[in-house]
């Protein structure tokens, strides 16, 4: 079990390729660039690399839009690149997972291309296609087939002039969704992974896989009180095959296969009871999902441009629901980033006067939970949003869509809207990764395709690589220990003192073999003397922390976080 399920004790790192490192000056990421800096992959320690989409793209939604599965985009380089990469993680013992975006295709993708080319051709059914809701004429208010809202703002539906039918596009325009219904789609996304398998590649992370089942019959959703389209969710987020798609999915494509593949499902809006589903290994469908409970504590009424502070007994409420509901079924993957959030530190943690101790409290209070921990790229350096000040630096398609929406609304974006946008856009993760104190940190020789952050010129990994007190040194700290100590992997989960507002802290267990995790998630000072919890503790070791060694009954100082390990 041990082996079959090695990625139970593995830790995973994101790779953002457009951001990661540009090897030929253009301005853009690239798979040279990524193959350049394997060492510091290697010396972090991480098992797994995660890559976002690499393929032939037209790039509306950065890569997300596949207009070929088996070729990659130019700017990104070729598939020989890829075979080296394969080759050159798999020499250094880590493995790679592609990223897998099969709800929706490009519609310059020819599968689209021949779908679209007339009502009767016979790749018309692949995608979803509809005629004008009856007693309406094509284009008119109204007519959209049902009223769902669009993932990145307005209709899902988009009219094809020629045929007067819509098509269904649950995130841009650009991205149709394919239609799993019909057998040959199914056979088609079988038979491309099964592709890039037999290259070497060892699972992949599966894009909103929990939307490819939708009610055929399309229902209209409830509008909230002061939107204009309704909610498809209930229809498309849970949908009546969904289970049937992704068990069948890994029989046909894992189950002929030796070995283990990773499978990570990306599952907006999943619960625990489902995830509890999707991921019980009996059911053969997939090792972990990625769920957003978490990351969307501190969406006010209206979402995630409305922010609102973050209650910090809402988050052990919810972390504690995600670690009891799949403590003996299933498993969680940990994360606090990717690059669709904003950076941690500056969300969560404090981005000013103890950025690196709370870096630091982030990454130990989320690695230390049962679960496989992911790291996007730079989380391990610290790194923070960007000062985004003008709509000009706005790169990202969800983001420049909402701000259109509201000026098409007859809304005039105030400075309290762009600040918003700002703190939320998906462009803060986006920013080149900095790894040195040289123009653009070190990203590309060119000209960037989205700016750096000015801090880069201090906050960098050459500035933290050899530094033993910097977050980069914690990070390394944090996978040796799951890697040292069984522990982290197999221990049960106990959240401690749930009410309290301001302590993180768990028991991970295993019997007499204990790790008590003590974190302070504020600024001040916070004395601890008089908790109970802490009297059987007095035999323990601090097995890692953010702070020099006090003793376990000291007050934990400002984002301190202290393991304690028992035996
Ligand atoms: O990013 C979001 C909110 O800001 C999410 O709603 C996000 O769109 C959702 O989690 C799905 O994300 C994935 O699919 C999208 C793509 O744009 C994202 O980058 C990807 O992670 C469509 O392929």
């Amino acid at each position: 079990m041990e082996n079959q399920e090695w990625w139970r004790s593995a830790v995973v790192y994101q790779v953002y390729p457009r951001s990661f490192a540009d090897s030929d000056g253009d301005g853009i990421g690239d798979l040279r660039g990524i193959i350049g800096r394997l060492d510091h992959l290697q010396s972090l320690g991480v098992d797994v690399v995660w890559l976002s989409p690499i393929y032939a793209s037209p790039q509306d939604d950065n890569g997300y839009d596949i207009s070929d599965y088996r070729a990659i985009d130019p700017v990104f380089g070729t598939l020989h690149d890829v075979d080296e990469l394969i080759a050159q993680l798999h020499a250094r013992g880590m493995r790679l997972v592609m990223d897998l975006v099969v709800n929706h295709t490009s519609d310059e993708h020819p599968w689209f291309r021949e779908s679209a080319s007339s009502p009767s051709n016979p790749k018309r059914d692949w995608y979803w296609w509809r005629p004008p809701r009856p007693g309406f004429a094509a284009g008119e208010p109204g007519a959209e087939p049902s009223n769902w809202e669009s993932f990145f703002s307005g209709s899902t539906w988009q009219l094809d002039e020629a045929s007067g039918e819509y098509y269904l596009h649950l995130f841009s325009r650009k991205q149709p969704d394919l239609n799993w219904e019909n057998p040959e789609v199914r056979e088609a996304v079988y038979d491309m992974m099964g592709w890039w398998l037999d290259r070497g590649v060892d699972g992949f992370r599966m894009d909103v896989i929990n939307l490819i089942s939708k009610d055929p019959a399309l229902p209209d959703g409830v509008v909230a009180p002061g939107k204009t389209w309704g909610d498809g969710f209930p229809y498309y987020g849970y949908g009546p095959r969904i289970h049937e798609f992704i068990h069948e999915m890994n029989d046909v494509v894992f189950g002929s296969r030796p070995g283990t593949f990773l499978t990570v499902g990306e599952m907006p809006g999943v619960t625990v009871e489902q995830a509890r589903r999707f991921t019980d290994p009996a059911r053969r469908e997939v090792s972990m999902v990625f769920q957003f409970e978490h990351v969307g504590l501190d969406h006010g009424e209206s979402g995630k441009w409305d922010a609102r502070p973050l209650q910090i007994i809402e988050l052990k409420r919810s972390m504690q629901r995600w670690q009891d509901g799949l403590a003996d079924v299933g498993w969680n993957s940990l994360y606090w980033n990717n690059h669709d959030q904003p950076r941690a530190v500056s969300r969560f943690g404090d981005d000013g006067q103890h950025w690196a101790a709370s870096a630091k409290l982030l990454g130990a209070i989320l690695h230390l939970q049962r679960g496989t921990p992911f790291i996007y790229q730079g989380e391990e350096i610290g790194m923070t949003n960007s000062p985004f000040t003008s709509l000009a630096d706005l790169r990202d398609i969800e983001s420049l869509n909402y701000l259109a929406g509201l000026v098409a609304a007859g809304i005039e974006p105030d400075d309290a809207m762009l600040t918003a946008v700002a703190a939320a856009t998906r462009d803060n993760a986006r920013t080149p990764m900095q790894w040195d104190a040289d123009a653009h940190g070190g990203f590309t020789t060119g000209t960037p395709w989205i700016s750096s952050n000015p801090n880069h010129a201090e906050l960098n990994v050459s500035a933290q690589a050899d530094d033993p007190d910097s977050v980069l040194a914690f990070y390394r700290r944090l996978i040796a220990l799951r890697h040292d100590d069984p522990l982290v992997t197999t221990g049960s989960f106990t959240m401690l003192l749930p009410e309290h507002d301001r302590l993180f802290a768990f028991v991970r267990e295993d019997g007499a073999d204990r790790m008590l995790v003590l974190g302070n998630m504020g600024g001040d000072e916070l004395a601890i003397a008089d908790l109970a919890v802490l009297d059987d503790w007095n035999d323990s070791q601090l097995a890692l922390g953010n702070y020099p060694a006090a003793s376990i009954h000291a007050p934990l100082r400002a984002w301190e976080v202290r393991v304690l390990r028992q035996r």
